[in-house]
């Protein structure tokens, strides 16, 4: 099984019921192009809906990432490194149904 682009340059890769309830899903940062949000269909295919969802960020390299839950909203979040770019912390959000990410800077911990 292939996901995505040959040459993404894959740094890190976590699984997990990010977006779906019930089902584990994908998430790769990647060095060379957009990173990868892979949506488990639930019949062994998944869809990359990193772009739709606001968390592709195409022109960083990332480096190693972590999921949890950071606001206790029951959405699973996104934070990740990136080599010589800012990193990033993504929430998860919902709009009008659809998944969203939401980059927030550093000053969301203080
Ligand atoms: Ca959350």
């Amino acid at each position: 099984m292939h996901f995505g682009r040959s040459n993404a340059g894959g740094r890190g890769v976590a699984v997990g019921p990010i977006v779906s309830s019930d089902r584990s899903d994908i998430f790769c940062d990647n060095e060379n192009g957009p990173n990868f949000l892979f949506k488990n269909n639930g019949d062994g295919t998944f869809t990359d809906i990193a772009a739709q969802a606001g968390i592709d960020d195409p022109h960083q390299h990332g480096r190693g990432l972590a999921l949890a839950d950071f606001n206790r909203d029951g959405k699973v979040d996104v934070v990740y490194g990136n080599w010589m770019g800012p990193h990033r912390f993504y929430l998860q959000t919902s709009v009008n149904g659809r998944v969203q990410f939401r980059v927030r800077s550093c000053d969301y911990f203080i």
